[in-house]
């Protein structure tokens, strides 16, 4: 997991420590660190400015061997990550499902995302989490476009105990997650998760459902899905559905496949919105808890 982002990290470290570097040879250092970035799924802006703030931090410093130097590094690099991850509020999920509770407002979440990066089997983790911590749980089977769809969370429901609200294939979505709330408001239900359609005829047409079912729904949370092994696709398509329905974060599956590690720093930068949760297997508790300073942890170390 993550293992070039935090090599590529740890060889700039190294660079600038190792022996007495100039304004030149920093330069050229920072200039490695940028291709390394990028070549682990850091988007260009966001490398861009990972090196500016730490061409800042270390240019006038009389950049000398030893392990204060790595220190600084570090504390530089700890220093510009936090400011890049911060630019989103943190989401705390169970307290916001339990807020809806105590109000006694069914909590609603929707699923967004391409095909394929892993919406349904986010939605089963969800609903797992949800029932652990003893709050009742509906899907809404909003994607009524892929032959299997509804199969598959129906399938999941079975193996958590709960329910799916669905209709014919081809039905309208947000009419399917409508009905879902009023059965999770007739049964005093907690939450209801929407999972979505990824691929449809046209873009347009994606976008235009989405933007109906948000309409329809009035979602708690609106949730983006990406796959981390896709890289810098899953960053437009976040910015591409942030941009047609405003989300309010997402969460990044595949994490434990991913050995670049660029996508979660690029995701929180570009949408400035947090991540929730990780992905980091195909078991329903495989679902952890996103923690920029986890993050930052893993990849600059102490
Ligand atoms: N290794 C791994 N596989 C995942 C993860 N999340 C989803 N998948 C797999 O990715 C594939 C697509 O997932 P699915 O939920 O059907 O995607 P959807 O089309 O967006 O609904 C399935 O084979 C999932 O088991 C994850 O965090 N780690
Ligand atoms: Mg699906």
């Amino acid at each position: 997991m993550l293992e070039g982002l935090r090599r590529s990290l740890r060889s700039f470290v190294e660079a600038v420590s190792v022996r007495e570097v100039s304004e030149e040879e920093l330069e050229g250092i920072l200039n490695r660190l940028f291709f390394s970035l990028a070549e682990c799924d850091v988007a260009v802006p966001v490398a861009e400015s990972l090196v500016e703030r730490l061409r800042s931090e270390l240019a006038g410093l009389k950049v000398r061997r030893g392990t204060r130097v790595e220190g600084l590094a570090r504390a530089a690099l700890r220093k510009a990550l936090t400011d890049l991850l911060s630019a989103a509020e943190p989401v705390d999920f169970l307290k916001e499902v339990a807020e809806a509770r105590a109000r006694r407002e069914v909590f609603k979440v929707v699923l967004l995302g391409p095909n394929g990066h892993g919406k349904t089997l986010t939605a089963a983790k969800l609903a797992r989490l949800l029932l652990n911590h003893g709050f009742t749980v509906v899907f809404a089977c909003s994607d009524t476009f892929r032959a299997g769809a509804e199969e598959q969370l129906e399938e999941h429901a079975k193996r958590l105990g709960t329910y799916v609200v669905k209709h014919r294939y081809g039905a309208d979505p947000a009419a399917v997650a409508f009905d879902a709330v009023a059965h999770a408001r007739a049964r005093g239900i907690n939450a209801v998760i929407v999972d979505t359609a990824g691929r449809m005829q046209t873009d347009a047409s994606l976008m235009e459902e989405m933007r109906k079912i948000v309409r329809v729904v009035e979602p708690h949370l609106k949730v983006f899905v990406g796959d981390a092994l896709t890289g810098n696709d899953a960053l437009d398509q976040a910015l591409r559905f942030h941009g047609a329905v405003g989300i309010d974060g997402s969460v990044l599956t595949k994490v434990d496949a991913d050995a670049k590690g660029g996508a979660a720093v690029s995701i929180i930068y570009a949408t400035r919105k947090p991540i929730l949760f990780l992905g980091v297997g195909q078991r329903y508790e495989d679902l952890m808890p996103f923690d920029p300073a986890w993050l930052i942890d893993k990849l600059v170390g102490g």
